[in-house]
């Protein structure tokens, strides 16, 4: 059996993340944790801080018998194969206003939940998906929610063929994100459309789509199947 997990990537340039024991791994480590870094840490503390500081570290592992912390980039959620390791403990970045344990991640420093959801659905499909899970199609309003979500997609294997509708609907000539604010246009420092895009007015719906080995936007048919569906929340807590 393979142990169910979610990738999870923390934005966090702040130094102070709040972390969580996660009960499940006490004294065990989890299956298929190959940690991104392995380092010899004076106490507990000195992990969590080093794992603070990494922007890509979303757990970590502190193993008190061996003086020995594991920084990863993802979060375990379950444990099916448990591998005994005394004075382990295991934590990881705390946003219990996201249900994490339904794979919603946490993004920093947006202070927003994100879903991806791997199913296939039209533009009208994808927005009523987010719908019955009590949220929209993500906005990608600014540079950091581009950047962290592009990251949270290659952390899922997502990043080659993918193809995900975006929560922006065209009026003319613009795009407007749901929540009123214009999308960047392709000249601002701040814009993720590919090369030539926006090209066809005919096309109305914002797609972000991989572009050789990087996610750009594009305008594209609001018809054709994509390849998931990411759905934005506002933490229960705001
Ligand atoms: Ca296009």
């Amino acid at each position: 059996m393979v142990a169910s997990l979610c990738a999870q990537v923390s934005q966090s340039q702040q130094p102070s993340v709040d972390w969580v024991r996660d009960p499940g791994f006490v004294s065990v480590q989890p299956p298929l944790a190959e940690p991104e870094l392995r380092m010899e840490p004076s106490d507990l503390f000195d992990c969590a801080a080093l794992c603070s500081t990494k922007t890509w570290c979303s757990s970590f592992m502190y193993i008190s018998e061996q003086a020995q912390c594991l920084l990863f980039k993802i979060v375990y959620l379950e444990n099916e194969e448990l591998l005994e390791i005394p004075g382990a403990e295991y934590y990881r970045v705390a946003s219990d206003s996201c249900p994490v344990q339904e794979c919603f991640a946490m993004s920093r420093p947006d202070n927003l939940c994100f879903l991806y959801l791997n199913e296939s659905r039209t533009s009208e499909e994808s927005r009523d998906l987010c719908k019955t899970k009590n949220g929209r199609l993500a906005i990608l309003d600014t540079l950091s929610k581009n950047e962290w979500i592009v990251s949270l997609l290659e952390m899922n294997g997502a990043s080659y063929d993918a193809s995900l509708y975006l929560g922006a609907q065209r009026n003319g000539t613009v795009f407007t994100w749901s929540n009123g604010q214009q999308v960047a246009v392709p000249e601002s420092n701040h814009s993720f459309w590919g090369d030539s895009e926006p090209n066809y007015s005919s096309e109305h719906c914002l797609v972000l789509k991989s572009d050789i080995s990087v996610m750009r936007w594009r305008d594209g048919s609001c018809d054709l199947q994509s390849t998931g569906v990411l759905c934005e929340y506002q933490p229960a807590s705001n």
